[in-house]
């Protein structure tokens, strides 16, 4: 498959991962747009957020688990982090395998 988070999954391609277990891995972001950037992914090929049906529930709510559970171990709980999904061409999307930002480690700017 012509997916780079795929390859990542699979480990072709390497990466910093920090979480792994049977339906999802989290790893360090190459470009860190904060001092914490990981994105954690499914190990399903799930494009955009616009594809997860509700067979995904229970994958979805373990990905934002996950994110938490990173959260914590990265020691930016307390302090406050931010969840991004970014979905299709005017949402920023630039990789189109279902993934979840967790940035942090700074007073981040925008949206609000
Ligand atoms: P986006 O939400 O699709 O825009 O985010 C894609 C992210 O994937 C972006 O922050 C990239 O820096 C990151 N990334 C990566 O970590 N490793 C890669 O090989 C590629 C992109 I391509």
């Amino acid at each position: 498959m012509d997916c780079i988070f795929c390859k990542i999954i699979e480990g072709s391609i390497p990466s910093k991962k920090v979480f792994e277990n049977e339906r999802i891995v989290a790893f360090h972001d190459i470009q860190p747009a904060a001092p914490v950037h990981i994105l954690v992914i499914p190990k399903k090929h799930i494009p955009t957020m616009n594809d997860v049906t509700a067979e995904d529930d229970a994958l979805i709510a373990e990905l934002f688990a996950v994110a938490r559970q990173i959260a914590q171990e990265q020691g930016i709980a307390e302090s406050g982090y931010r969840l991004v999904n970014n979905v299709g061409s005017e949402g920023g999307q630039v990789v189109y395998h279902l993934h979840l930002h967790v940035l942090g480690g700074a007073k981040l700017k925008g949206l609000n």
